[in-house]
């Protein structure tokens, strides 16, 4: 049986037809990459913003960002930019960026710092609640507070922020918090200040950039620095007699791991949920390679004061991968965490973000390039091979490829989640 796809004509420039997405939706070829127009039309691209990033938890930015009252940051998804400040109170909130009087984007710096937020137009003036405080011109019977303005739903998962733009965001991802709160909060995100973000742009679709963190098939002949501390039958082997012992090796060093970092308080086993949750996750504590310490050209701790409380370097690196747009790593002296924003069809911004202790003194404690070091290289080598494939799926001679059963599984959850989460949204269900 083969399995040539069928052609598509997208009609671009016309009202797109729902029926078509909904086609294409229903014609997916399991266990196969696909189909080009899911990579390119603008089409479906403006359906991915408004049914997977408009309706689900996006994560967009670490706690470090926004450490004191007043501190702010704003995060653009689409055609909404939001506004995330620490009030008073320490408490976070997010708003839309929009002012209540005649629309204007309120902050237009990606970051900063500000004691009330006052609109650049014509100084309508709003608390870090979100409350209009002061509005010129606006007469005796102008109710202000009528004008607060318009909230955003925001959680704090350890330190990892997550906003959903829909009026009522899926539930579910108070069960996901739950079950990943025992597994993060060792690592004191919340205590952690920035050490260094990278803002990367890939000329590439954002559901490739996410296939292929799902993935380390292509670890072994693209990451030279990466695979320095990952074990070699961790990842991309094929189960099979050549590589039976090693499997069987690994498999024993990430019990004994799991039994010494459990004893330690540090949960460690598999969770699995990417495609069985709306808020789809996976999250594995594994140990590294060599020294085992850190994802280093050296695999030791590039900074000195480690996070949280720990007092052992070796922790192996904790994993949390969400859908659709997030995976993170933490390890004993650093986290680094990563958050996909498509900008259009073919462009997509990987906002790369590492943390450290906030008393860790640069330097002294960790200097940033060896922090950066593996995670720079790895994005610019990921970076080409999404720009390779966004230019092969172009081509009229792609057709849907089929994933490998051993190493391919959670690209095709990634898929799977993508398709079920637009099959909901096509048919009207949330
Ligand atoms: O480690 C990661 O985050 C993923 C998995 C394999 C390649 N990639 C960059
Ligand atoms: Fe903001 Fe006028 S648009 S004050
Ligand atoms: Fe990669």
């Amino acid at each position: 049986m083969t399995t040539k796809a069928q052609p598509v004509t997208l009609h671009t420039g016309k009202a797109w037809a729902n029926a078509q997405l909904q086609q294409l939706l229903e014609r997916r070829l399991p266990g196969h990459s696909l189909e080009a127009p899911f990579y390119l039309s603008e089409e479906v691209f403006q359906a991915d913003m408004e049914y997977i990033f408009a309706r689900h938890w996006i994560f967009v930015a670490v706690a470090p960002q926004v450490a004191e009252p007043g501190d702010y940051i704003t995060v653009d998804v689409g055609q909404d930019s939001v506004l995330i400040v620490r009030d008073d109170d320490m408490n976070l909130k997010a708003f839309h960026n929009v002012c209540r009087h005649r629309g204007s984007r309120l902050c237009e710096e990606h970051q900063g710092s500000l004691g009330n937020i006052v609109c650049p137009y014509h100084q309508w003036t709003y608390d870090l609640d979100g409350n209009l405080i002061h509005a010129d011109h606006m007469g005796e019977t102008f109710l202000r507070d009528q004008h607060s303005l318009h909230k955003v739903h925001l959680r704090n998962l350890e330190g990892l922020l997550f906003i959903c733009l829909a009026d009522e965001p899926p539930q579910d991802f108070e069960d996901v918090a739950a079950r990943m709160r025992p597994y993060l909060a060792p690592h004191k995100l919340n205590d952690c200040k920035v050490a260094a973000q990278v803002e990367l742009i890939e000329e590439g679709n954002w559901k490739l950039t996410l296939e292929n963190n799902r993935e380390c098939y292509h670890c072994v002949g693209n990451h030279p620095e990466l695979t320095i501390s990952l074990y070699e039958h961790g990842f991309g082997a094929q189960p099979g007699p050549q590589n039976a012992e090693g499997i069987a090796q690994f498999e024993q060093t990430v019990k004994d791991s799991h039994c010494r970092w459990e004893a330690m308080g540090l949960p460690s086993a598999r969770i699995e949920e990417l495609d069985t949750l709306i808020t789809g996750f996976r999250t594995q504590r594994l140990p590294l390679d060599r020294a085992g310490e850190s994802q280093t050209m050296s695999t030791e701790v590039a900074c000195k004061k480690l996070l949280g409380d720990f007092t052992d370097k070796s922790l192996g690196g904790l994993s949390f991968w969400t859908q659709p747009n997030s995976w993170h790593h933490f390890m004993s002296d650093h986290v680094v965490s990563f958050s996909v924003i498509p900008l259009s069809a073919g462009r997509t911004l990987v906002r790369t973000t590492w943390c450290v202790h906030k008393d860790a003194v640069e330097g002294v404690d960790y200097d940033v390039p060896t922090l950066t070091a593996v995670w720079n290289a790895t994005n610019d080598q990921d970076r080409r091979l999404v720009e390779a494939s966004h230019a092969g799926v172009s081509s009229r001679a792609y057709r849907p490829g089929p994933y490998s059963p051993f190493t391919e599984s959670l690209v095709e959850a990634f898929s799977n989640w993508y398709v079920s989460r637009m099959r909901a949204g096509v048919g009207g269900a949330r």
